[in-house]
């Protein structure tokens, strides 16, 4: 499934990539000229390149019109394309394959570049320079090996120093889907990589060929019978590259078996300069990365994991930040709620033997919390707020919990007197819920009024993309509850929604939430509360959020804070607010008379959480709702 803009760019890129690469193959077998490893190496590395090998296969190796190949390869440019095509088609083969089984078996980036590169190097010379180009270059194939092995290695050196550092900081970028070989952004890199050691690559390469060290590009035909020997036509090379061009300008192509023996005028110093030179552009390429990478991590790691904007990933981040941090993957949504879908809808149970029994079962979903704004989140029993668990002092409850998420998780009854075990803290007081595993907490509400209960596993990530809900417990005596004539809970979110993906929100780097939700509704897609001049509204404000305090504030008139933390203040303890800060984890109950017609805010002091996204619609956004009073 495509999930970013860069997906459907790279579907098209390589749609143009393959079919450049079929053009370059039918092209080179039908009507080129040239030795079959050359054939090869333009395939490769049009696969690799796209629409850009195509360009470098037409302007300087396509034999433009019959029988002029020679004479249009004969530029020395030209020759050194043919050189550095030759050395990318088995460097960066070599690369790739062990770009692709280092990722799958897991091994660490830096390990990875150090395999990359001798598994290029290793193709490059011992199969595609030694091996696909013994017929052409006469000898034995160790005498290949050894004439091959300086130049191939400054070339691969050149490779690598231009390709390392793109797949580092492009797959350990923001979009960590580039470590993954099943992800087509992995071989996105892969093409850019390419590309750069190609660039990098491309005038070691023009030296190499002009002083006589490397081959350029090739012609390959059945020789015109030049004399009537009778003998059956073989096969020549016309090796037009320019070294052994200027050596040989003006005598015919004597050594038909080993025209591609090359002798070099280069001298020691100049082939040590520039040897020292690719060494030290390999080890920057390798290692300056590493200045702000954190290259011990493997694909294992964190390969998949998209990070925020503005999270600071240095050199010692570690991979729990980085999944911590990450966005969830809209691929593994299981269901989807729209606008009218509501949170806290209060849970169904069974009886069994006396006891009341809940089924929650945390799961990924996509949430909408505006017209035209979708959350991809966790949420209970698909609902954000979870499902509100209602039930009485005195209570036998027993809540059963499977868990449909892709990762660990608990739940903690937060507030409540009960056995440790059944508390929910995971590594603490039980092993984490694996994902479809199943616990069951049971206990008895000794205690009334307003409670909540969240994750206890990771809920900073997890309690952040929208694992929360309501506990509410009636008193045993009625007499204990303080009246009103409405009841309204209220529970508080922070989201980080950006480019399609959610992030889990919080006071981080990058973290910072840009959406805010009561309810699982951003306003003004909020409830509205009807009232009657006279009547009283018992509001229930829940801390079920993590980042931030919520100054929470109602217009109109003061309320009383009649609860905090569910527990219920004396007569004389409770008090006159406007305004009450609501922290993560704490409750207030405060009772609000409607004294005058009209439309009353209830919302959160910090304007910008009464914003969408720092917009403000039909009066503002977020953590607003609306009291209508007639
Ligand atoms: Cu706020």
């Amino acid at each position: 499934m495509l999930i970013q803009p860069i997906d459907y760019f790279l579907v098209a890129w390589f749609t143009l990539a393959l079919a450049s690469t079929l053009y370059v193959g039918v092209d080179q077998y039908r009507s080129n000229p040239e030795p079959v490893v050359m054939k090869w190496g333009f395939i490769l590395v049009t696969l690799y390149m796209g629409p850009l090998g195509l360009l470098l296969y037409v302007l300087a190796d396509k034999e433009p019109r019959p029988g002029e190949h020679e004479a249009f390869t004969r530029p020395l440019w030209k020759q050194g394309v043919g050189s550095t095509i030759h050395c990318v088609a088995g460097d960066a083969t070599g690369i790739i394959l062990a770009a692709v089984i280092t990722a799958t078996l897991g091994l660490p980036m830096w390990l990875d570049l150090i395999v990359e590169y001798l598994a290029g190097f290793a193709f490059g010379l011992f199969i595609f320079q030694s091996l696909f180009m013994k017929s052409m270059m006469g000898g034995t194939y160790w005498e290949n090996v050894r004439k091959s092995f300086l130049p191939e290695f400054i070339s691969m050196n050149f490779m690598m120093a231009g390709m390392a550092p793109v797949m580092s900081f492009l797959m350990m970028g923001r979009d960590m889907r580039a470590m993954e070989p099943t992800e087509l952004l992995f071989w996105g890199v892969m093409s850019i990589g390419v590309i750069a050691g190609f660039t990098l690559a491309y005038p070691a390469n023009v030296w190499l060929v002009a002083r006589g060290l490397k081959h350029g590009l090739m012609t390959q035909r059945p020789q015109p019978t030049e004399t009537s020997s009778g003998e059956p036509p073989t096969h020549a090379m016309h090796h037009p590259n320019a070294g052994a061009d200027r050596r040989s300008r003006n005598t015919s192509h004597k050594s038909k078996h080993s025209g591609h023996q090359m002798e070099t005028d280069a001298t020691t110093p100049q082939i040590a300069a520039l040897g020292m030179v690719s060494v030290l552009a390999l080890a920057i390429g390798m290692a300056a990365p590493a200045n702000w990478l954190n290259l011990t991590l493997s694909a294992r790691d964190v390969g998949g994991a998209i990070m925020p904007q503005g999270m600071i990933m240095g050199r010692d981040t570690p991979a729990e930040a980085m999944r911590d941090m990450a966005a969830t993957d809209p691929r593994r949504v299981t269901s989807s709620y729209g606008l009218a879908a509501k949170g806290d809808r209060e849970l169904p149970f069974r009886l069994e033997n006396g006891v009341k029994v809940f089924d929650l079962r945390p799961s990924m979903v996509r949430w909408q919390i505006l017209p035209n704004v979708a959350v991809d989140a966790y949420a209970y029993n698909g609902q954000i707020p979870g499902p509100r668990i209602h039930i009485r002092q005195g209570d036998k409850v027993r809540i059963d919990v499977t868990n449909d998420l892709p990762e660990e998780t608990t739940v903690h009854w937060h507030g409540m007197i009960l056995p440790n075990q059944m508390d929910g803290p995971a590594e603490i007081t039980q092993p984490p819920i694996e994902p479809g595993q199943s616990y069951s907490y049971a206990f008895t509400a000794t205690q009334h009024g307003t409670y909540f209960y969240h994750p206890h596993a990771k809920p900073d990530r997890t309690q952040a993309l929208g694992l929360y809900g309501a506990l509410i417990i009636d008193p045993a005596n009625p007499a204990d509850e303080v009246q009103a004539n409405h009841d309204y809970v209220i529970e508080l979110q922070e989201w980080l929604v950006r480019d399609g993906l959610t992030y889990p929100s919080m006071p981080m780097e990058g973290g910072m939430p840009n959406f805010f939700t009561i309810n699982g509704k951003a306003y003004p897609a909020t409830d509205t509360i009807p009232m009657k001049v006279g009547e009283t509204l018992k509001v229930r404000f829940i801390g079920t959020n993590n980042g931030f305090v919520h100054p929470m504030h109602i217009h109109g008139g003061p309320f009383e804070v009649v609860a905090r933390d569910g527990e219920t203040l004396a007569p004389s303890a409770r008090f006159l607010a406007d305004t009450i800060n609501v922290g993560p984890g704490q409750r207030y109950d405060v009772v609000w008379k409607a004294l005058r017609p009209g439309k009353w805010l209830i919302h959160c002091h910090i304007p910008h959480h009464t914003t969408n996204n720092n917009v403000e619609e039909k009066g503002g956004g977020g953590l607003m709702v609306v009291i209508a009073v007639s």
